[in-house]
């Protein structure tokens, strides 16, 4: 069975552009079918705040690939590229995470789906709206559109 997935991208060490643009060439040779890609967007260490700014952006891809079996293909992608885990939250080359599995809810010790923290991300939340403004989050019932949105307000009263 075909799913609709969405995965987050992000970078912070290197050539910024390349690194994404790599990334996605590559899952595309590993058999991924990449049915969107949003715009790049530079943003503000969120986490971990003395490290470079970052490069995100979001795909969406098909696949008949479980779960886990893609998850084990962007570890992969991130280990090819050269990913070294130097501390959490920190800077990387590449960043691949999965946010959306189809409408799937997993909460396995490796893979928690929906990504737990995305609705506080504006790097995840504005390539999503872009790409998926009607996606609905399976748990939390609103539209990327509507996230999106809400961390706007929130940002703004604060
Ligand atoms: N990823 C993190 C921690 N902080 N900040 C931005 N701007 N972009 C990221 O991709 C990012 C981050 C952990 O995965
Ligand atoms: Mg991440
Ligand atoms: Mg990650």
């Amino acid at each position: 069975m075909q799913v609709t997935a969405y995965v987050a991208l992000g970078t912070n060490l290197g050539s910024l552009k390349e690194n994404l643009d790599e990334a996605l060439k590559r899952l595309t040779d590993k058999g991924l079918t990449i049915t969107k890609v949003s715009t790049y967007i530079d943003t503000d260490p969120y986490g971990v705040t003395d490290q470079p700014r970052f490069l995100n952006a979001a795909c969406e891809v098909q696949t008949e690939l479980s779960a886990q079996a893609l998850l084990k293909m962007l570890l992969e992608t991130e280990l090819e590229m050269g990913r070294v885990r130097l501390r959490h939250w920190g800077e990387r080359v590449i960043d691949l995470d999965l946010i959306f599995y189809g409408d799937a809810v997993i909460n396995e010790p490796n893979l928690i789906v929906p990504h737990p923290d995305m609705q506080n991300r504006n790097f995840v939340l504005r390539p999503l709206a872009e790409i998926a403004p009607q996606k609905q989050h399976p748990l939390l019932h609103k539209t990327m559109a509507q996230l999106w949105q809400e961390y706007l307000q929130k940002k703004e009263q604060q």
